[in-house]
């Protein structure tokens, strides 16, 4: 109890500390130092656009302020920009040629911008042949001395299931053909999938809608626990970013695909903005999958990521997405139904903001503070749902201090389903239940499972995916 209390401190500093130095910039706006300090602030709660705002001012103001390069580039490398990272890694480094964190950055920037560099030399305008293809399953050969979950008959059941939860309970490896049997077989699932996904409940029936993850595994156990696992009778939504951030991205994606190959009418996935390339290379799920297993599983994950619908709608009336809604007014359902989504995301349009949008209090658009994407005003909403007759619109993708948020009067919905997120930010988790007979969302919160022991044993063992933040926030 005091430990979470404590941690909930650290969530509100980030937040007090964006506040304070705001007015004190109120009160001299041409002080280096504020714009760096608050830069830094907007760093670690991921408002990675406004952070990118802050060291730029403060570098308008004092060119010679080494702090304010050092921002500067860890902003651009969160928005992976890397070249521009690179530029003000190499001044830090040239006027402090001690600092050993600053040359770490350095390198580790220097190594992605040669490795992207030599990715567009061997690129070919061939179309992308699948890994599934060049893997032989049926061949690929059980050692004696595994004695975890396999598979029946080469399917999934729900023994597997909850032997492969129990196993990964344990820290244990899944076998590598178990995984790809899983992924192989979710890539079919899913790639027979509309981008806008339409389902309707009955009078009886309910729903649970769960936000982020991010590979807290503990959690999502514990959600399973406090809300049943999932069965026909007891659908799931998962509404993206399930991996990076938390050591268990793996243990939690291979669960939530498990699931969907037991249930695919009742268990539901949609894709985060996490779910891609950029975003695994810096938050930590290509190096988890590559320490885990191998480069061409994570280029399966990728393949499988990219065939994760986009949106929900639940009863006509009720629409369901990761980040929120559109940098354009008259946006339809037709339009999200006709979404090419089987690539990266795009810089802009409508696949860019579902993965990526925040709402806002105030009406109309204004520029993104994760620096992708805009954010959005009630009167957005009102006007989006209006012209597409729906009730109300459920969104992820930000950390909320009770777990969910109810705004835009009612109209906008947020959950976030990782307490604790990053084993520091203290705050509560939310899943949301929708019936079919009123579809009013009903919360429910929870706290986090002990995750730090666990984190921190990675750590040590060099394996943690959190290894990476601190790397690029400080
Ligand atoms: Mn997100």
């Amino acid at each position: 109890m005091s430990q979470s209390r404590c941690m909930g401190k650290v969530y509100k500093d980030y937040e007090n500390a964006i506040k304070y130095y705001s007015e004190a910039l109120e009160l001299n706006s041409s002080n280096a130092i504020y714009y760096s300090n608050r830069s830094l602030a907007y760093l670690r709660t991921e408002c990675y656009g406004y952070a990118l705002a802050d060291a730029t001012k403060a570098l308008e103001i004092d060119k010679n302020y080494i702090k304010g390069y050092y921002r500067r580039a860890t902003s651009n490398m969160a928005l992976g920009k890397f070249k521009a990272a690179l530029k003000d890694y190499e001044t830090v480094v040239r006027v402090r040629p001690n600092d050993k964190d600053a040359r770490m950055k350095y390198q580790e920037c220097n190594k992605i911008v040669k490795q992207k560099a030599f990715e567009r030399a061997i690129a070919s305008d061939e179309i992308k042949k699948s890994v599934v293809d060049s893997l032989d399953i049926e061949n690929m050969t059980i050692e004696d001395d595994y004695d975890g979950p396999k598979l029946e008959d080469g399917k999934v059941t729900l023994t597997f299931m909850k032997e492969m939860m129990d196993w990964f309970k344990d820290q244990k490896k899944l076998h590598r053909k178990c995984a790809y049997q899983i992924l192989v077989q979710v890539k079919d699932v899913l790639s027979k999938l509309p981008s806008l996904v339409e389902i309707t409940l009955k009078e009886a029936e309910k729903i649970t809608i769960c936000g982020d993850t991010h590979g807290q595994y503990y959690d999502l156990l514990n959600i399973f626990k406090l809300n049943g696992l999932p069965s026909e009778t007891n659908p799931y939504l998962f509404n993206g970013d399930f991996v990076d951030r938390g050591s268990f991205s793996l243990e939690v994606i291979l669960t939530l695909f498990g699931f969907k190959l037991l249930y695919p009418d009742n268990f539901h996935l949609l894709r985060g903005n996490h779910e891609t390339d950029n975003m695994n290379q810096m938050y930590g799920f290509e190096g988890e999958v590559k320490a885990k297993y191998t480069a061409q599983m994570f280029q399966l994950f990728s393949e499988v990521f990219q065939w994760l619908p986009l949106a929900q709608c639940i009863n006509s009336k009720v629409l369901v997405m990761h980040g929120g809604l559109f940098s354009e007014d008259g946006v339809t359902l037709e339009d999200l139904r006709k979404i090419e989504r089987n690539r990266q995301p795009p810089d802009s349009g409508p696949m860019c903001d579902l993965l990526w949008s925040d709402p806002q209090p105030q009406n109309g658009r204004s520029v993104s503070k994760r620096g992708v994407s805009c954010q959005f005003g009630p009167d957005v909403t009102e006007r989006f749902l209006d012209q597409n007759k729906l009730d109300y619109i459920v969104r992820s993708h930000e950390v909320k201090a009770e777990g969910y948020e109810v705004t835009h009067s009612g109209k906008c919905i947020t959950v976030f389903s990782a307490p604790n997120y990053c084993d520091q930010m203290g705050n509560k988790g939310a899943y949301i239940h929708l019936r079919g007979s009123d579809l009013k969302p009903e919360f429910h919160q929870f706290t986090a499972v002990v995750s730090i022991l666990y984190s921190k044993s990675l750590y040590l063992l060099g394996l943690s995916s959190c290894v990476v933040s601190p790397i690029w926030l400080w």
